[in-house]
């Protein structure tokens, strides 16, 4: 029994303007003006074309950008959430940071980490690599979240939807699930179980380690399952369907549980969630406690072509497997949120750059007017400033009344970070509103707002369900599209496996 996949599918819609969506899948390529298919199935532009923006559904593979290429790293989480940009604003300048986030993050000193936090209703957060890993070994130190309907994932995900996994679900803390999937295709017999002691109380490390011929998965330092690409050869197709793309590793927490969800995945996640449990009653979040991620870089396959030594792209207009992998010098980075693969730059502004930070990737539901500021620092500034000033930049240019209908506040909008906020800040991604959240602890004087996440970089554990999730975003288009108001939209599409 296990899960799939989760997929928060967010946008703005920041005009009256009536919107059209574009949707993308294996039959539907995106259009040339919003080439670039999310893991969403969503087309746009800008975020959209960085992360795990998916080559085989956008206009053309090249309209995803390239990644860039496997970088050790060894993460200590401790003071750190400053250092963390918010992916909502990231145009993918892997040098400016390391990781990104997108929902609601906070250090916590007292045990030297930070929290990836999930108020009442919301999406939970995700922690993203900017950098590719493609084999390599990457571990994390952490706490998973608890309770029914409670998820927490760490694994490396690639824009084909190549993944591996490591899941646990709330109700069941003795027990490390994994997974593995090759480029989405539905697989009920590829989970595997690692029994451990209770995740929620203690830390244990956690490591995947992927090579060209094999993936072990590990917890603290002993390995609990072993897969070999030989097992997983296809006789019909010939192909092996391994997990073998450049992969960005993230960690989640999302509500696997949560009442709109298909019944499968609220089976899976151990049932439906509580959002008036202590944790949230108390500290206002559901929670994962991260203290550390190392990632190790193993060298490309033997006999790959390289052009270069900065990024990663596919070099075949229809081949998403291992020897379809080029390593080039190719740019990384766009230069605004209308930039995409085919034109990183289009939509800067020659003369100079625009000081506003905000930035809304552009998609098909947004109109052209809904992206105000044109630029985006390439290096966003931290978090918090970031969402700071693109609160007020938004309020200011629209008539910024968030709907209730995705408060993700708890009562009276109020969240109490009591836990884990003693001295620490609060981010989260940007915004429309500045009032959604307050936090009331005398320690934590920064204002969480809502989350808005570009679709291509949200909480994504993704994999199936592409049908499902087709339907409930057009749906949700449509209701974009006849509210035309200042208008945020979460949606959370999750898929299951029985
Ligand atoms: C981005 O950040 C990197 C490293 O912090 C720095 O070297 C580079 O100059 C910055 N670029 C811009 C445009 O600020
Ligand atoms: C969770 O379900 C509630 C309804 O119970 C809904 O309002 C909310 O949008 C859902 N959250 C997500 C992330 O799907
Ligand atoms: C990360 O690497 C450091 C240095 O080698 C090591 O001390 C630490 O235990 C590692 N952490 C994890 C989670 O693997
Ligand atoms: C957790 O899952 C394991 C493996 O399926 C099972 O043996 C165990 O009884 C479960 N524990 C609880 C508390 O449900
Ligand atoms: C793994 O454990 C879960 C309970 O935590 C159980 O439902 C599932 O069947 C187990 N999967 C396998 C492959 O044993
Ligand atoms: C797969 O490869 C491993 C290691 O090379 C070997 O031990 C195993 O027997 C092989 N399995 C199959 C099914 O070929
Ligand atoms: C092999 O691929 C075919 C075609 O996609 C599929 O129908 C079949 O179930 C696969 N076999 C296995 C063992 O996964
Ligand atoms: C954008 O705004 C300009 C001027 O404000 C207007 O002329 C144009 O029609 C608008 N375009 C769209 C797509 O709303
Ligand atoms: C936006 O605000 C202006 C002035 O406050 C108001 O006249 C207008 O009707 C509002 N538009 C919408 C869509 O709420
Ligand atoms: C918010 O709720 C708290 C307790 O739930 C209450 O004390 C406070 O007065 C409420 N604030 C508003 C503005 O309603
Ligand atoms: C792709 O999306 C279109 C339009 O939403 C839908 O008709 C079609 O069934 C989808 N195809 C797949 C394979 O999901
Ligand atoms: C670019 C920009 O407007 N930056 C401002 C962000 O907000 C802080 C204070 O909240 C200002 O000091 C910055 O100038």
């Amino acid at each position: 029994m296990r899960l799939s996949s989760l997929l928060t599918i967010t946008g703005t819609l920041l005009t009256t303007v009536r919107a059209e969506i574009h949707l993308c899948n294996a039959t539907i390529a995106c259009p040339e003006q919003f080439p670039c298919c999310s893991q969403g199935g969503q087309c746009g532009t800008g975020q959209y074309c960085i992360g795990n923006c998916d080559p085989r559904y956008s206009f053309t593979p090249e309209a995803c950008m390239p990644d860039p290429v496997c970088k050790n790293t060894y993460t200590k989480f401790s003071n750190y959430s400053s250092k963390i940009l918010n992916s909502y604003t990231f145009l993918g300048n892997a040098s400016a940071a390391d990781w990104t986030y997108g929902g609601y993050i906070m250090d916590y000193p007292e045990e030297d980490s930070l929290v990836l936090a999930m108020p009442k209703n919301s999406a939970g957060t995700v922690l993203s690599s900017t950098n590719a890993v493609w084999y390599g070994k990457v571990s994390a130190r952490l706490k998973t979240s608890h309770l029914p309907g409670v998820i927490t994932a760490f694994i490396l995900y690639s824009g084909v939807q190549d993944e591996i996994d490591f899941e646990w679900v709330g109700s069941n803390l003795t027990t490390t699930q994994t997974n593995y999937y090759w480029q989405g295709v539905l697989n009920y017999n590829n989970s595997g179980n690692i029994t451990t002691t209770d995740t929620f109380e203690n830390f244990h490390d956690y490591e995947i380690d992927w090579q060209e011929d094999h993936i072990t998965w590990s917890v603290d330092g002993v390995v609990g399952r072993t897969l070999y690409k030989n097992e997983t050869y296809n006789e019909t197709t010939q192909q092996y369907r391994y997990p073998q793309t450049p992969s960005k590793v993230d960690i989640s927490i999302w509500p696997g549980g949560n009442s709109t969800n298909a019944p499968g995945t609220i089976a899976w996640a151990g049932g439906e969630i509580n959002w008036d449990a202590p944790d949230i009653t108390e500290n206002g979040y559901y929670y994962t406690i991260l203290k550390e991620i190392n990632v190790t870089c193993y060298g490309p396959p033997s006999g790959v072509t390289k052009n270069g030594s900065e990024s990663y792209i596919y070099k075949n207009p229809k081949g998403f497997m291992q020897d379809d992998v080029a390593i080039t010098d190719k740019r990384v980075y766009l230069g605004s949120d209308r930039g995409t693969g085919m034109d990183p730059d289009a939509g800067v502004t020659k003369s100079s750059s625009s000081s506003k930070s905000s930035s809304h990737s552009k998609t098909s539901t947004t109109s052209r007017n809904s992206t105000t500021a044109t630029s985006t620092s390439k290096n966003s500034t931290t978090a918090t400033s970031t969402s700071k000033n693109s609160t007020t930049a938004t309020s200011t240019s629209r008539n910024a009344t968030v709907s209730s209908t995705i408060s993700h506040s708890s009562r009276n909008n109020t969240v109490t970070l009591s836990k884990h906020s003693s001295t620490s800040t609060v981010s989260s991604s940007t915004v429309s509103s500045s009032t959604v959240f307050k936090s009331t602890s005398k320690h934590v004087s920064s204002t969480l707002s809502t989350h808005v996440v570009s679709s291509s970089k949200s909480s994504i554990e993704s994999t199936e369900g592409r049908q499902q999730i087709q339907t409930s975003t057009k749906n949700a288009g449509e209701q974009l599209a006849t509210y035309g108001t200042t208008l945020q939209m979460l949606l959370l599409v999750a898929a299951y496996i029985i």
